[in-house]
């Protein structure tokens, strides 16, 4: 005769359950109802934490490991913004990465290719270049340049003065995938040959004009021809938006960069922003679930990230959370850089806003 099984809830029951758990784990198999409320949570949960780096100081750093090592030998040298919550893990959010690169007057960073794609936002310097598949964007000091996945890239610094731009990746996320692909040109070729001089694709692509789809004309991939969005275009605009009407209460006047041949983020996986705050206004707390990287192009602000005051200044970087109420006050004139996930997260249903 079997015993009869023990009344659930019991302390038997609980005491024999604790009993099954160990007997199943070697075998890799683990019982849902103990970790359901942690997977899945009502409103979302990361150990990411708000962080500001002061750009002087990542700079002196920066400079430092400039003295000490080349561009060439390191392929790409560039400090890693690691959020304070994911050690370890190369990462800004759960899905970005953010780096400081810096190439010195003469240097080259060679030439290679990957399935994670890039953003340069330039912070410092003015003339060194990023070639995509072989067409140079001299960049400009808040310039914004794209390298998309798979594109042969390689930076490049003709100028008198340190370039210094922000690097942001998807990394996490074609970690998390694990479809991480990457390679260097064949025998050791430092740059890529020239196809075509620097601006051509602004010129054939940027101006709501293509190549006719298919003649000898049309070099640049169909789905993301534009890799070059200039401060001095986007400031433009986003002055012309700020002269007109009020700001939005949440984000002040902010305009997105778009990929011209979908009207959609400029990669699959990054969205990219910039806005303007005026002095004196504040914006109402805003949650979102990408987490975002912010930089300070112009002004003084504060950012307060679920009650934590962080002070704005030039160049400084913030890293906010996802779901974190965000508020900005602007002292004077703010003007942010901003990029996120939220292009990946509008392709899979799950972006989503809550206005305060
Ligand atoms: O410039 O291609 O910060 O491949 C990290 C990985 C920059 C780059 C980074 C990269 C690059």
């Amino acid at each position: 005769m079997t015993d009869a099984p023990p009344i659930p809830g019991s302390n038997e029951a609980e005491a024999m359950l604790r009993g099954l758990y160990a007997e199943m784990a070697p075998q890799h198999l683990f019982p849902l109802w103990e970790v359901l409320h942690a997977l899945v949570t009502p409103t979302p949960s990361s150990t990411v934490r708000p962080h500001l780096w002061h750009y002087d100081a990542a700079r002196a750093h920066l400079l430092r490991a400039g003295d000490l090592i080349t561009a060439e030998k390191a392929e790409r040298r560039v400090l890693i913004l690691e959020n304070p919550g994911l050690p370890g893990s190369s990462s800004v959010t759960t899905s970005l990465y953010a780096g400081l690169q810096l190439i010195l007057p003469g240097e080259v960073a060679p030439c290679h290719r990957h399935t994670q794609c890039a953003l340069r936002f330039v912070m410092e310097g003015d003339g060194a270049f990023t070639a995509l598949d072989g067409e140079k964007a001299v960049m400009r000091p808040f310039d914004l340049v794209l390298t998309p996945n798979w594109q042969w890239h390689d930076h490049g610094n003709a100028s008198a003065a340190p370039m210094i731009w922000l690097d942001g990746l998807d990394i996490p996320t074609v970690r998390h995938f694990a479809a991480s692909f990457a390679e260097r040109l064949p025998d050791g070729a430092m740059a890529h040959p020239e196809t075509a001089p620097a601006g051509d694709t602004a010129l054939r692509y940027g101006r709501n004009l293509r190549p006719f789809r298919g003649s000898g004309a049309d070099r640049r991939p169909a789905a993301l021809p534009l890799f070059h969005y200039p401060y001095a275009e986007w400031r433009e605009s986003l002055a012309a938006l700020a002269r007109q009407g009020n700001p939005d209460p949440h984000l002040g006047h902010a305009l997105e960069f778009v990929n011209p041949a979908d009207g959609g983020s400029v990669m699959p996986t990054i969205a990219a922003h910039v806005r303007l705050l005026p002095a004196g206004f504040a914006t109402r707390p805003r949650r979102a679930t990408d987490a975002a990287v912010l930089v300070v192009v112009e002004g003084r602000g504060t950012a307060r990230v679920d009650g934590q005051a962080f002070d704005l200044a030039h160049r400084d970087l913030l890293v906010v959370p996802s779901w974190a109420a965000l508020t900005i006050a602007a002292e004077s004139d703010l003007v942010l850089f901003g990029y996120s996930d939220a292009a990946a997260q509008r392709r899979l249903g799950l972006f989503r806003e809550a206005l305060g």
